[in-house]
């Protein structure tokens, strides 16, 4: 019994050409008629292999092949929603491989002990909705339902209304089955192992993630009449920002990350003076402690900048989460499989935010990376080899092999 590694490549390339765009990349923004065509594929699927599939409160799918002794499924599974224009690889191998590796029991006949389950979540990105993992951290009991219900998209429409709109409102109760434990298969999405030429990632967590909404508001003016020392420059609090952030990961040292995603500046006009500028500020660590220190250095920037350029700020926190430590069995189990199976490997921590961090809440979790080329991820050009693509869905496949036969029992 293997999984079809023919049949993967072809399906990555099948939904890679849903939502491509001109640069060849991938955009299936989550609830989009894009994300909502990917879905309706990826079931089209799951029912060619015969499996039970359900969505549930927050648009979550799940397709499930019941085993000998049905209860807590061991589950599979990661998101098909995109960034903008991001890669093909990014959530959707995790997705396919899981699927494969469920229908090497159907195509070969063989009823596994526990129940298996492949899953997809809701809105993993948080490009359109915030915070991202939504439908994880719903999933896992993080976030009230209503107030999931309630989120307010990047263009101005409800969390709800795109469930309705794009037919994925589900009846199944949202986090009613607790796994018996959760495997992501994910490409790294940075340049750790293809830097150390290591063909596997046994992570063992997810460093933490803060997202803030930072306005600034100073005020629009004459760009040729004003003098340098009478602006409130909305534009030029914003650049101090970001420099004083780059400068925040200085000091913080190895480890901590700062970026600035968004920035948009109004008026947006060559002659006026930006009366206000909306940008968003993504801090992450893999120690909370330091992850805090950069947030306070962050709040104590801005209150300098507002008083050094006479403008003000408000701030809306978008997303908190802290680092997450996977099971440690597991990640055992991944990396002694992988060196069974001659496949060099290391223990490491995810840069990137998963489905994963908020199923660790309920269930045994970890997850396997596969390396990504020249470390490049969210952009057309993500890429990993085929080879690696097939390692990594064979060390998913074996890894879950011997949780069915009782390795967490
Ligand atoms: O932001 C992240 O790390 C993830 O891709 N949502
Ligand atoms: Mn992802
Ligand atoms: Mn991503």
């Amino acid at each position: 019994m293997n999984v079809n590694i023919i049949r993967m490549h072809e399906r990555i390339v099948a939904l890679s050409k849903i939502g491509m765009t001109q640069e060849g990349g991938s955009r299936r923004i989550a609830l989009t008629d894009a994300d909502k065509a990917g879905r309706e594929l990826l079931i089209s699927w799951m029912k060619q292999s015969k499996l039970e599939v359900q969505i549930d409160q927050v648009g979550n799918i799940f397709a499930t092949l019941k085993g000998k002794s049905s209860g807590q499924p061991i589950m599979m599974g990661s998101h098909i929603d995109t960034v903008g224009n991001g890669g093909h690889l990014d959530g959707c191998l995790g997705v396919i491989a899981a699927l494969e590796c469920v229908t090497a029991f159907v195509d070969s006949d063989v009823l596994p002990n526990h129940d298996l389950c492949v899953g997809i979540f809701t809105n993993e990105e948080g490009v359109r909705f915030v915070p991202d993992m939504l439908g994880s951290l719903v999933y896992a009991g993080g976030m009230d339902m209503e107030d999931a219900y309630n989120i307010v998209s990047t263009d101005g429409v409800t969390f709800k209304e795109e469930l309705i709109r794009t037919g994925y409102l589900g009846d199944m109760k949202c986090g009613s089955r607790v796994p018996h434990a959760f495997l992501e298969l994910h490409i790294e999405q940075g340049p750790i192992l293809e830097n150390k030429n290591i063909l596997i990632g046994a992570v063992d967590g997810v460093q933490g993630i803060s997202w803030t909404n930072v306005i600034f508001t100073g005020q629009s003016n004459h760009a040729g009449t004003t003098p340098m020392d009478m602006r409130h420059d909305a534009g030029y609090a914003a650049a101090r920002l970001i420099v004083a952030l780059r400068e925040i990961t200085a000091k913080i040292g190895a480890g901590q990350v700062a970026t600035v995603g968004v920035i948009k500046p109004a008026p947006n006009l060559i002659n006026v003076v930006p009366g206000k500028v909306s940008m968003t500020v993504d801090l992450r660590n893999s120690n909370e402690e330091k992850l805090k220190a950069a947030e306070a250095l962050f709040t104590e920037q801005l209150e300098k900048i507002c008083l050094e350029e006479g403008v003000v700020v408000s701030t809306e926190k978008l997303a908190r989460f802290e680092p997450v430590v996977f099971d440690e069995r597991l990640c055992d189990l991944i990396s002694k499989t992988a060196t069974a199976l001659g496949y060099s490997n290391m223990h490491m921590t995810s840069g990137a935010g998963h489905d994963a961090q908020m199923m660790a809440r309920i269930c045994p979790t970890a997850m396997i990376f596969v390396p990504s080329r020249s470390g490049i991820s969210h952009n057309p050009k993500e890429f990993t080899e085929s080879v690696q693509l097939n390692i990594g869905a064979e060390l998913l496949f074996e890894t879950l092999l011997k949780i069915d036969q009782g390795y967490l029992d």
